[in-house]
């Protein structure tokens, strides 16, 4: 044996390839269907062997594939949250048994102990950057008066990305206050969610300058029916996005958006990286945070030229 001296160093080191359990939000778009390609792959390169589930958008099948993962005695779990709330009970029984967590994408509300390091992007500040583009873009156009009608199509009610994506936006709206959010509807980060939601808003107004849909995925969708009822996306009705997937910088190019913020779904190698680090000496940082990028119609077009991942 090694001794009976207690190490600080690296957890017990697996007999065999390391087993990662990972749990998926589900495949609502473009963006998740990336992360999900990015995961497996960067698995593949990085010889762990991934028990892959997807929890098909409902928080209660992820609570049961990290209870499964524990039963499995799997060397490490990863997921990426539904919703914020309501995994600190499964997470301690992962503590108790000796299985590390690390969270990607999204972020819980539970007691950071309870996983070694999330991976993933700076919400807020996408927020932020939205609503930066539209006031500056209504600055050329209307000389910088008058207020804006924004409609703002929120992704799914709880999680990470919907709350702080609204909070960076409403923070930067506020300071010259010309953005007015005259409606904010959930479209559930799916294209056919954001074409009900705006059809909704539409029923009660059609007073809109712009819209911010918190991913491509529902900004298309809108798009879609605000050409139909004979309106004009892209040029009298602006559209904010985020994500910057495949469909997002086409929807840019083909000027039915006008603005994306990206929010990058490659995060399987630096889930890998940490997965190693863990059992092989490796330092784990707590945070790890995406880079992110915007684009509008001129620099969408090399962007999709030059080889992009997703
Ligand atoms: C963001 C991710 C979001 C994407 C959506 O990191 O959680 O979930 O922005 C996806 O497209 O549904």
């Amino acid at each position: 044996g090694c001794g009976d001296s207690e190490s600080a160093g690296p957890r017990t080191r697996p007999s065999g390839p390391i087993v990662l359990g990972f749990s998926q939000v589900g495949a609502e778009g473009g963006w998740r269907l990336a992360n999900t390609k990015s995961i497996k792959k960067a698995a593949e390169r990085n010889r762990v062997k991934l028990l892959f589930e997807d929890a098909a958008g409902d928080p209660k099948k992820q609570l049961e594939h990290i209870q499964s993962f524990i039963d499995a005695k799997v060397t490490a779990i990863s997921f990426s949250p539904v919703v914020e709330k309501g995994y600190d009970d499964v997470l301690r029984r992962a503590r108790d048994a000796g299985i590390p967590v690390i969270l990607t994408d999204r972020l819980i509300d539970s007691d950071p102990s309870l996983y070694v390091s999330s991976i993933g992007a700076e919400f807020v500040a996408e927020g932020n950057l939205a609503a930066l583009y539209l006031e500056n873009d209504y600055d050329e156009e209307q000389g910088g008066k008058g207020s804006i009608n924004v409609v703002e199509l929120l992704g799914a009610i709880g999680a990470t990305p919907t709350k702080q994506r609204s909070e960076g936006f409403a923070a930067t709206a506020k300071r010259t206050g010309r953005i007015k959010i005259i409606a904010s509807e959930s479209g559930d980060w799916t294209k056919a969610g954001g074409e009900a939601a705006i059809r909704k808003v539409l029923r009660r107004t059609r007073k809109i300058d712009a819209v911010f849909a918190q991913n491509d995925d529902m900004g298309l969708g809108a798009a879609e029916v605000l050409a139909a009822e004979g309106l004009k996306p892209g040029t009298d009705i602006k559209i904010v996005t985020v994500d910057a997937t495949r469909a997002g910088l086409e929807g840019l190019v083909a000027g039915k958006l006008n603005y994306v913020v990206e929010c990058s779904p490659l995060i399987g190698e630096d889930l890998m990286s940490v997965v190693v680090d863990l059992f092989f000496g490796g330092e784990v940082k707590k945070r790890i945070t995406s880079d992110k990028n915007v684009f509008n119609k001129i620099s969408a077009a090399p962007a999709l030229e030059a080889g992009r991942e997703y």
